[in-house]
């Protein structure tokens, strides 16, 4: 087994030399993360290895109801018949093991699959690409080595996972392959309709209002270039919406015509900031990201940043402005 770069034959042979796996997926886990393990978890099953899907956090609205989801159980602490009843754990999309909020994986074998650039590389087998437009694709490539077929159930799962990463196919991650990838999916029974309505028409009476209350705050500088918007505990008190509620916000910024980064500055509480960024094209915003002890992609990053937000907007501001006057 080559730990370096292991070829998809090996990772299904790992998978097949396994009986039961647990698959672990990041902290408030997202399209990419729910569809790829939906996904894997038919994967090993139809290869005849037990799988058990367990997250730190909910799911979010919407995605609960994708098929295959309901199979997914979440809590704080891992089951309780870890690490006994399972051979290898499976981590999808998480940079490092604690992005899974949970301690003490390691007593198992894990196969670490992640398409982020800053994985720590801390599997027994390290499934990285960080070319790929989604772990989901990821995944569509053992199917498509592996001796069995995945069902309408995992296509859409799968799909699921490749059209939320790649923003319905428009950020440029959406390359020749993710094309590709989604027409097989389809072929094998997705409904990019049904994932459709799931992301982008379950959102709760909260949620909506809640945009409204960003809205209010939206900014522009730099010459209409940079926009920042952000949301408080008020904000979320008045809305009625949950913390969870914020998906779409960091978008409105971005249809503005001119607008190339975008800062989402999220207080849940007082004393930390909870900040996702957006860039167009080549800036790479995960740069700022990771110096404030975050990271994530070219185009999307996030971190947190202690303190109030006028404090956190002072700090980040200047660095963002730096972003856009090396690229001008
Ligand atoms: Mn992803």
């Amino acid at each position: 087994m080559s730990g370096e770069h292991p070829t998809l034959r090996e990772i299904l042979h790992r998978l097949q030399r396994s009986k039961r796996i647990l698959i672990v997926g990041h902290l408030s886990p997202d399209g990419d993360c729910i569809g790829g393990a939906i996904g894997f978890a038919e994967l090993a099953e139809k290869m005849g290895v037990d799988a058990t899907i367990f997250n730190h956090d909910p799911l979010p609205t919407g995605l609960a109801e994708l098929p295959g989801a309901e199979k997914i159980r979440s809590g704080a602490t891992l089951p309780e018949d870890f690490p006994s009843a399972f051979d290898l754990v499976v981590c999808m999309e998480c940079p490092s093991p604690d992005r899974t909020g949970f301690e003490n994986l390691h007593r198992l074998p894990i196969l670490n699959i992640d398409h982020h650039r800053a994985n720590t590389r801390y599997g027994e087998i390290n499934f990285l690409d960080e070319e790929a437009p989604a772990v989901g694709e990821m995944v569509w490539r053992l199917f498509n080595l592996a001796p069995v077929q995945p069902s309408k159930e995992a296509a859409t799962a799968l799909f699921a996972a490749l059209s939320t990463d790649t923003g319905d196919f428009r950020y440029s991650n959406a390359t020749g392959e993710a094309f590709r990838a989604a027409a097989e999916m389809v072929e094998w029974g997705a409904e990019p309709t049904l994932v459709a309505e799931l992301v982008h028409q379950r959102r709760s009476e909260g949620a909506v209002r809640l945009m409204g209350e960003a809205l209010r705050s939206l900014h522009l500088e730099s010459g209409g270039r940079l926009a920042t918007i952000e949301v408080d505990p008020d904000a979320f008190a008045r809305s009625g919406a949950k913390p969870a509620d914020t998906d779409e916000i960091v978008n409105l910024p971005r249809s503005i015509a001119g607008v190339e980064i975008v800062a989402f500055l999220k207080e849940l509480e007082k004393g930390a900031v909870r900040i996702s960024l957006r860039s167009k094209g080549k800036l790479d915003i995960r740069s700022v990201a990771v110096e404030f002890g975050g990271g994530g992609h070219t185009n999307a990053a996030g971190c947190t940043i202690e303190g109030t937000m006028s404090r956190a907007k002072e700090q980040l501001l200047p660095r963002l402005r730096l972003l856009l006057g090396n690229a001008s």
